[in-house]
């Protein structure tokens, strides 16, 4: 198998950090360079069918995009340890909080970033600044519903580290390119985030 991924980009940190927490090391790495446009060449438009990282390429000629499908394949290969769930109510509170995370921080922490950093008119022609600042509020008020939840759970969605955990943390850790700073006030996700930043995993892909 081989991962088309970018250092750095934080939908390609997701499944890097998947993969230690798994032990996996038997797939290929490929770096492309997202910010030369690598990813949208005919050759890897042909093979991914998007022009985003990561995509895991099959033995058999497969491409699965998309970090949360790439990490279900991975843990259907290498259960251990479990991220998504081992029953059904497991797997829909997971689920529950990787698409929260998704939708409500980490999708518009990036669009904070993208509609923000210099560097990043690469990736977004038209960068708007009120586009930014109206993601960074929309994801700060989540924010305080993930300090609540975090205020008696070590974790997001179980009493271990999920899939979520790493959706939330990695969406936290990409804000850090413009040198966001979650509210002081909220020491819960404060104490999680630093939980979770010191997992040997969170290096992988960072
Ligand atoms: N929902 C997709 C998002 C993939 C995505 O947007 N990846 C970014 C890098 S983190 C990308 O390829 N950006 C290229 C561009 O915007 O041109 C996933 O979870 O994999």
């Amino acid at each position: 198998m081989k991962l088309y991924t970018s250092h750095r980009a934080p939908n390609p940190r997701r499944v890097r950090w998947v993969m230690a927490e798994k032990g996996i090391e038997d797939v290929e790495l490929v770096e492309i360079d997202i910010m030369v446009g690598e990813h949208k060449t005919p050759d890897y438009r042909s093979r991914v069918g998007v022009p985003h990282v990561p995509a895991l390429e099959l033995d058999d000629g497969t491409t699965i995009s998309e970090s949360i499908a790439i990490g279900r394949y991975l843990e259907a290969l290498y259960p251990e340890p479990n991220l998504f769930g081992v029953d059904a109510r497991e797997q829909a509170v997971i689920e529950m909080w990787t698409r929260r995370c998704e939708f409500y921080l980490a999708n518009p922490l990036m669009l904070t970033v993208r509609h923000s950093h210099p560097a990043l008119t690469a990736l977004e022609a038209a960068q708007v600044p009120q586009v930014a600042e109206h993601n960074r509020v929309g994801a700060e008020k989540f924010m305080k519903t993930l300090d609540r939840r975090l205020a008696d759970h070590e974790f997001l969605a179980e009493d271990r580290f999920t899939i979520a955990d790493i959706v939330g943390v990695v969406g936290l850790d990409f804000a850090r390119l413009i040198k966001y700073r979650p509210p002081e006030e909220l020491a819960h996700l404060a104490r999680w985030l630093e939980t979770c930043r010191v997992r040997p995993g969170a290096k992988a892909g960072a």
